[in-house]
């Protein structure tokens, strides 16, 4: 990251302030497709892509050289069930029944991928139907993915290694429009019951999604809190990955603030004559979205550290890009002051003052000093 893609960043975050939470995002009039990798470098997807949260699809020649490609695939573009078998076909994988909707959800069975597989080689002999219904194996995924946000807010990416998907997209707040009387979301928005109901509730006023068709070898940028579904349009499989960093850890921290209060609302009837209230919303909160407030708050601990001490190391002179430097100054600096800049949302929320933080080390104020001094001393940079 040069030093004006990081001004940038920041004055685009400064602007954001107090208004990120509530507001409808517009959809966009199309995906873009990036085609030439020689041509396209982080800043460009940084300042294009992550900081203003956009979607876009890369072409298959940035994943030319992935093993994968050539490995799991057969000259005609199939699944290779035999090299599957072969190399993995003792792995107990996780299959959900996409027949079956548990909430907004499918429930889940383990078995080995050779089960698998040999369900999946009768599903295709019978005209893509079965009458063990159509299983879908999580991270190697089959069939359709219903209507969701990733977890945390997280971005992703998705490459297709063979096969063809198409997705629905919706900007953030958007699906907000979508929701039925209980507030719950659809599990699938093509469902022609559902775009039914949406005429009949006169929802005209919601967008229609974006649909982007993902070809083998093609990447699909999933940005954060972009609710999206998932067709499996033939046989396929998908490597897909997750993270967050500085341009979307005040969404997911965010979201985690909603999630409490959800938790919250729901308990509300016992909140005066439970002694320990707070605490057990905290662990409800843990056990529906993973993770709870004490824990966020070591996520942030655990990369501020790494950061400041990437920091001590930066000496007059080193501010550009160092080859072989697993971080470059700017990135650095960025990192730091999005880190502070949640956790100082993080250290003055009620719910968060409720928690016993009494050994917890640092203490959070005292984190919060160390990299407010560490952007100060950095600020010439
Ligand atoms: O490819 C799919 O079926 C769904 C991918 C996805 O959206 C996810 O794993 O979060
Ligand atoms: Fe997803």
């Amino acid at each position: 990251m040069d030093r004006e893609t990081r001004l940038f960043a920041e004055c685009h975050f400064r602007r954001l302030r107090g208004r990120l939470p509530s507001r409808v995002c517009p959809t966009p009039d199309r995906v873009d497709f990036i085609e030439n990798p020689d041509s396209f470098s982080y800043a460009d997807f940084f300042k294009g892509y992550l900081l203003p949260n956009l979607p876009c699809i890369f072409s298959s020649a940035f994943t030319e050289g992935w093993g994968s490609r050539r490995h799991w695939v057969t000259p005609s573009g199939k699944p290779d069930f035999d090299y599957l078998l072969q190399n993995y076909g003792d792995v107990v994988v996780p299959v959900a029944n996409c027949g079956v909707q548990e909430y907004n959800s499918n429930p889940k069975e383990h078995m080995p991928l050779r089960d698998y597989i040999s369900y999946w080689k009768e599903f295709i002999k019978g005209h893509y139907s079965s009458p063990r219904g159509c299983l879908y194996l999580k991270d190697w995924h089959l069939c359709r993915s219903p209507f969701h946000a990733d977890i945390f807010r997280s971005f992703s990416w998705s490459v297709n290694i063979c096969g063809r998907k198409k997705w629905y997209l919706f900007p953030p707040g958007q699906e907000e429009a979508l929701r039925d009387c209980h507030g719950g979301l659809p599990y699938d928005v093509t469902a022609p019951a559902f775009l039914e109901s949406c005429r009949h509730r006169g929802l005209n006023h919601c967008s229609p999604p974006l649909e982007v068709t993902q070809e083998a070898g093609e990447m699909v940028f999933v940005p954060s809190g972009w609710h999206h579904q998932v067709h499996n349009m033939e046989d396929t499989i998908s490597i897909n990955h997750n993270w967050v960093n500085g341009c979307n850890l005040a969404n997911m921290w965010h979201f985690l603030q909603q999630e409490l209060r959800a938790v919250q609302q729901e308990v509300s009837e016992w909140k005066d004559t439970m002694p320990d209230w707070h605490h057990h919303c905290q662990v409800i909160m843990r056990s529906c979205s993973g993770i709870n407030f004490e824990e966020f708050y070591h996520f942030l601990k655990v990369i501020a550290k790494r950061r400041l001490l990437l920091a001590k190391e930066i000496g007059p002179g080193e501010v550009e890009y160092r080859e072989g430097s697993r971080l470059d100054p700017q990135q650095i600096i960025f990192d730091i002051s999005r880190i502070a800049e949640v956790l100082a949302s993080v250290v003055v929320n009620p719910d968060f003052q409720r928690v016993d933080t009494s050994m917890l080390t640092p203490q959070p104020e005292d984190l919060l000093q160390q990299l407010e001094e560490t952007m100060a001393a950095m600020e010439s940079l």
